[in-house]
């Protein structure tokens, strides 16, 4: 079983500010507590984190073949790409969707978004707990 985790934009800035919406932790704090969590229960995992659209759909585009599923924090991406989706749907791999915040709770344009047609689970609000809720969903499903 092997997982890749994918962070949008500006996900590495984590922990400099707005700690009131995002927790005081940082994006190295987040990756080692994957990393953990992930060799705690015996999986294979990869971090990818990029500030640039393109990047995350090569990202993608690469994985088919060689993951079994995406666990996926677009940032900004989630309320504006078409074409991670499209990614997405090209390579077929399970994915979860995770943010930090409760998109829900916050601005309208952050209502929106693109990824979530394909995933099969969204996990909103809890932190970066979300992150190891998401890992442990495919999981699940792959009955591990
Ligand atoms: O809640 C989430 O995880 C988000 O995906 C985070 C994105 C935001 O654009 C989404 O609407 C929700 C932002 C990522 C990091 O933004 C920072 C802002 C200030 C300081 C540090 C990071």
């Amino acid at each position: 079983m092997k997982i890749l985790v994918i962070n949008g934009p500006n996900i590495n800035m984590l922990g400099i500010r707005e700690p009131d919406i995002y927790g005081k932790s940082t994006y190295k704090d987040l990756c080692a507590m994957i990393l953990d969590h992930c060799q705690k229960k015996s999986i294979a995992v990869d971090l990818f984190q990029s500030n640039h659209e393109g990047d995350i759909v090569d990202e993608i585009q690469e994985a088919y073949g060689e993951y079994d599923g995406i666990v996926m924090n677009p940032a900004a991406y989630t309320h504006t790409s078409v074409a991670i989706l499209d990614a997405l749907k090209a390579v077929g791999i399970p994915t979860v969707e995770v943010h930090i915040s409760d998109v829900s709770k916050r601005e309208d344009f952050r209502q929106i978004s693109y990824v979530r047609q394909y995933c099969e689970l969204t996990v909103c609000g809890h932190g970066f707990d979300g992150y190891l809720e998401a890992i442990d969903y495919l999981l699940e499903k792959y009955g591990k």
